[in-house]
């Protein structure tokens, strides 16, 4: 039986009756307690019906499953928060034997557990914790990647699941403290680029202890520095691609029903032995399981847990409506990410009701989702009709959404007109269903780099499609990488000559059919006719980046060939490496050092461009301009020392410096009026992090690298 006619809080409040015989009253907080928060829940739960029971709320989001201890030991109430009958739910093979209802075909129900049921309800105690430098990225995402662990770990139906995040007002102590109180039984980590340090500390403390918890330890950096890691905790566990099956499965290792070389996608020491433990010599050999491809693991949805304290400091939504990607680039390394797969998009319905209910209490935010997709739309006959399929539940369900995207989604060389204007169609159906931006990882203009970095295009290619998005209305954000170390001088100024090109970002052509435009973007007087002017570099997200040799990429390879690696740097997952050309390395070093100077304001400019709307977005987007323009002065004028340079190294340094030196005051005296203009349409809370950032940014006069100011494609 289902009562759909009934919410998800008038079923607790009826469970409450059903367990204690007594109907609470409205007032409770369980009356109005979200459902996103299992730990909250359960909280008020036990303030309606008293600390001497025992609940139990586990499951995932939309099927909430609770637990209601009687007076009668071993006497439950078994209540389905989703209305739909006990019977009807997929439950994990060791609760056969363990849990058994009354009425199984109702949602509510009496219950019979046994005391290993019990502990495994109960057990163990998973925290899961994301770190985080608030100084190097001040504004915070929702963090998805234990949010989705949270959802694996739930579905399983064994223990608790606590997060902590250090983006939201959580330090590395509280975690610390919480991870060693003798209440967590495992503890998940997840790290991204820049928080090895971070790492080290949680860990050192953690594994000290001398009934440490099971650490497993996830997440794109901490896939690079497996081997470093494994060398200084030979009892953690490394997770070497998607999470979800890793962690479900070390929850079942803690139990002792795996082993844990029968858990999925790990790096590791050693071998286990007995419940719970992990009994691993330091000399045990790093050992690897295979990962699950994508296309295996397409629930790739989060738990909500931490959505409404993102937006109480001032964070973003993001959700993955895909995973992996189609390609191979050099620079990107793929063991970890994997291969693309789509997620099964039937649960993005309910998923964006619960988060709009989210949004709801918090009218302020831009109802905007980032889906923070490697390649949104994938291959494969279906791919169309898929990515317009999500892009309709998005805008149905009152979300605008970003995402990223290969420019070979545009405009391929091999393929006949049909496919291009069928292509046009799709773009311009995504945006009227409120596509608000997309990114393409152009990388660059120059054929023979593109070649280099196995990106499967060609400056040509990159050329028609930035003219086809731009006339098609599609809003983009573009990636450059304009220093690589095998570059020649030859290619610095192609790059140079590209990024200032002023016939690839044309006017939005709302008039004009996709044929009209598929056809336009190759006659060069039809260009000339609806170019905006502006120059490309205005519309790349980051100006004047390097190429960064991440550990496992087939461009790292390249680059040892040459001779030109040095030491592994654990911290950002790469390699340091010099350029072959010694003078181009000079001028990247000191685009970095100008990045770097800018780039905690550039990024809270860039957050303040997610979190707002209309004229104070394009405000934001204006000063950012401001940015890129002298970020391309900067980079014309290296070009130009490169010309006038015949002396040493130390000289073209010194030039160098004394150039930025003088280009910095210039960027001072241009921005300070334009931010102060900016201020007056920001809202109090927005205006005080810009002053904060603008304020730091106005009193620094060094220059210094620090070691994060590189962007990926977000
Ligand atoms: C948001 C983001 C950023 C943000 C980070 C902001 C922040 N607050 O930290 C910013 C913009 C700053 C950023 C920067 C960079 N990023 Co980035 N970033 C992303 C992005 C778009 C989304 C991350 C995310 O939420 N993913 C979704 C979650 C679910 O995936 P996940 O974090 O990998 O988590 C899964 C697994 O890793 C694992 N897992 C994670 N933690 C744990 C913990 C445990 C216990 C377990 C068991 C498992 C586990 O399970 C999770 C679920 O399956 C990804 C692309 C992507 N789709 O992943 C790129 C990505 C991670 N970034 C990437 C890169 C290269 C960078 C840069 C190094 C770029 C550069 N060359 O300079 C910089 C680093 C800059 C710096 N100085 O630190 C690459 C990594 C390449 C690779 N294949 O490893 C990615 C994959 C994008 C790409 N394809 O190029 N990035
Ligand atoms: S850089 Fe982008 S396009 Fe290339 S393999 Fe990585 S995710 Fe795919």
């Amino acid at each position: 039986m289902s009562e759909p006619t009934l919410s998800a809080h008038d079923r607790l409040l009826h469970a409450v009756a059903h367990a204690t015989g007594t109907v609470p009253t409205l007032q409770t907080r369980l009356s109005s307690v979200p459902l996103t928060e299992p730990n909250r829940l359960r909280g008020a739960l036990t303030e309606c019906v008293g600390e001497n029971r025992t609940i139990v709320v586990t499951g995932t989001l939309e099927r909430r499953f609770v637990l209601i201890e009687h007076d009668t030991p071993g006497q439950w109430t078994a209540v389905d928060l989703a209305g739909q009958p006990h019977s009807s739910r997929k439950w994990p093979a060791w609760t056969t034997d363990n849990l058994a209802f009354a009425d199984p075909d109702n949602w509510l129900s009496s219950a019979t557990i046994t005391a290993e049921g019990q502990h495994r309800l109960l057990r163990p105690r998973l925290l899961l914790a994301s770190l985080y430098h608030q100084e190097h990225f001040p504004l915070p995402r929702f963090p998805l990647a234990i949010s989705d662990l949270a959802r694996a770990a739930r579905a399983t139906m064994l223990g608790t699941v606590e997060l902590m995040d250090m983006q939201l007002g959580v330090s590395l102590d509280d975690i610390k403290r919480h991870a060693t109180s003798g209440d967590i039984d495992i503890v998940g980590v997840s790290a991204t680029f820049g928080q090895h340090d971070l790492m080290v500390r949680l860990l050192d403390d953690v594994m000290a202890g001398q009934h440490p918890p099971l650490v497993v330890a996830g997440g794109s950096l901490t896939a690079r520095n497996e081997r470093i890691l494994l060398e200084r905790y030979p009892n953690l566990i490394i997770s070497r691609g998607a999470g979800e099956p890793t962690i479900a499965d070390v929850v079942a290792h803690w139990h002792g029903d795996l082993a844990v070389e029968q858990i999925r996608g790990v790096g590791y020491r050693g071998a286990s032995r007995g419940r719970g433990t992990l009994s691993i010599g330091t000399t045990g050999q790093a050992r690897r399981t295979a990962t699950v491809a994508n296309r295996l693991q397409t629930d790739m949805w989060p738990e909500l847990d931490l959505l409404e304290t993102t937006f109480a400091h001032n964070g973003v939504a993001q959700l993955e409506a895909s995973r992996g990607c189609t390609n191979f680039c050099s620079f990107c390394p793929r063991g970890h990410k994997g291969q693309w797969a789509g997620a099964a998009p039937d649960a993005l319905p309910w998923l964006l009701r619960e988060m709009g209910a989210v949004f709801d209490r918090h009218p302020d935010v831009s109802r905007t989702v980032y889906l923070v997709d490697e390649e949104f739309i994938g291959r494969g006959q279906d791919a169309v009709p898929r990515a317009l399929s999500i892009a309709d539940t998005l805008a149905q369900s009152g979300f605008a959404w970003e995402t990223s995207c290969r420019i070979d989604q545009v405009v391929r060389l091999d393929r006949d007109r049909d496919w291009h204007v069928e292509r046009a169609h799709l773009w311009r159906g995504l945006v009227q269903r409120q596509l608000r931006r997309c990114l393409f990882g152009v990388e660059s203009g120059v054929t023979s780099i593109l070649k280099r970095f196995n990106k499967e295009t060609t400056g040509e290619q990159n050329a028609l499609a930035i003219r086809t998005l731009t006339a098609l209305g599609v809003p983009p954000r573009f990636t450059y990488i304009t220093f690589d170390h095998l570059m020649t001088e030859t290619e610095l100024r192609e790059t140079h000559a590209f990024q200032g090109r002023t016939d690839l970002l044309l006017h939005p052509q709302p008039d004009l059919s996709v044929e009209e435009i598929v056809d336009g973007v190759h006659d060069e007087h039809w260009v000339a006719t609806h170019t905006t002017g502006r120059p490309f570099y205005t519309g790349i997200s980051y100006m004047l980046v390097s190429m960064e040799c991440l550990i496992g990429a087939a461009y790292t390879r390249q680059a040892e060939a040459a001779g030109l690696t040095g030491v592994a740097d654990p911290s950002m997952g790469r390699v340091e490496a010099r350029f072959a050309n010694w003078r181009i390395g000079v001028l990247s070093r000191s685009a970095q050092l100008w990045i770097d100077r800018n780039f905690a304001l550039d990024y809270t400019l860039k957050s303040m461009e997610k979190i707002t709307d209309g004229q104070p977005h394009q405000i934001v987007r204006g000063v950012r301009g401001v940015l890129k323009h002298a970020a391309y002065r900067l980079l014309g004028a290296l070009i130009d020392l490169l010309d006038a340079a015949t002396g040493s190294l130390t000289n073209l340094e010194a030039d160098c410096a004394a150039l930025a030196d003088v280009l910095i005051d210039e960027l001072r005296a241009e921005l300070t009026p334009a931010l102060v203009a900016m201020e007056t349409n920001l809202a109090p809370e927005h205006r005080d992090v810009v002053r904060r950032e603008y304020a730091r940014w106005a009193a620094t006069d060094t220059w210094r690298l620090i070691n994060a100011a590189d962007p990926c494609g977000t």
